[in-house]
């Protein structure tokens, strides 16, 4: 976790909105104003933050079972194909599924608005410097949201391979997606993430022919980190690859 790009303050200035709505009045404040930032602190105050954060993210997770709702958390570095793949999956399962999505970014409501032209409830949350989602917003963000129950709720994770690692949101698992752009090393080097996550969807397929990108050794690099993962290859553009991933989410969601 890093002190310099607002993980030592979750949520601070984080926004939280539906799309359509004029303006947020949903500011969220955390609880880290007075913390101390000097370097002989650092430790102690990101263990009370993840400390804090699990604690609420087990909260959420009550909530969650309770209401048999499948929670999923997408995470990813920025541009791998998040929104994309989630417009095309909710289109090809609105109908039997009832779905929601949380969109996280540090700016603009972009992405929720790329979501709502498909139908389902979604909402914003802008992180501002924050450069990952953590429990108490989704807290916030599902108060926002009439969820339905045994339904599944998408949680895209502001586009970062480092941070949104560490942060236990109280969804049943992350899915890392991997774009074949960004080089098929990156498993190596941001193992952190390919450990946390429990389904690794490789995007942007389409694009092999183009690119230095190996699906043997980034699947290689990858369980050498994680040897349960479990992959899907994938172009969210094109659809090839998508049926099996929309077959194995259906057999996701609680009944
Ligand atoms: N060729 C190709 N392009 C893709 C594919 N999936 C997404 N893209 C493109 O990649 C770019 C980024 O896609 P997004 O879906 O916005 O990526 P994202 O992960 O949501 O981005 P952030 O939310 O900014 O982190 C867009 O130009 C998409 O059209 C794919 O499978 N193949
Ligand atoms: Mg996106």
């Amino acid at each position: 976790m890093c002190d310099t790009c607002g993980c030592g303050k979750p949520g601070e200035h984080a926004t939280i909105q539906k799309p359509n709505e004029p303006q947020s009045n949903h500011q969220h404040h955390d609880h880290h104003h007075d913390h101390q930032h000097d370097h002989d602190h650092t430790i102690d105050v990101q263990k009370d933050v993840l400390a804090e954060n699990n604690l609420l993210a087990e909260r959420n997770r009550g909530f969650f079972d309770a209401k048999e709702i499948t929670v999923l958390n997408l995470v990813s570095s920025p541009g791998s194909g998040k929104t994309t793949l989630l417009e095309k999956t909710i289109t090809a399962i609105k109908s039997e599924t009832p779905l929601a999505v949380i969109e996280g970014d540090q700016q603009t409501m972009r992405d929720a608005e790329r979501i709502d032209k498909t139908g389902v409830p979604v909402v914003q949350v802008n992180t501002g410097t924050g450069c990952h989602l953590d429990a108490h917003m989704i807290q916030h963000a599902i108060q926002e949201l009439d969820l339905q129950s045994n339904s599944v709720l998408f949680i895209e994770n502001v586009g970062n391979l480092v941070c949104p690692a560490l942060f236990d949101l109280g969804e049943a698992m992350k899915i890392v997606i991997i774009s074949v752009t960004e080089g098929d090393d990156k498993p190596q080097k941001y193992p952190h993430m390919f450990d946390a996550a429990d389904m690794c969807i490789i995007n942007k397929i389409d694009l092999l022919p183009y690119v230095d990108f190996s699906i043997d050794q980034c699947k290689q690099f990858a369980l050498e980190v994680n040897y349960k993962l479990k992959f899907f290859e994938l172009s969210a553009k094109t659809g090839e690859g998508l049926e099996n991933w929309i077959t194995w989410l259906k057999q996701q969601q609680k009944s």
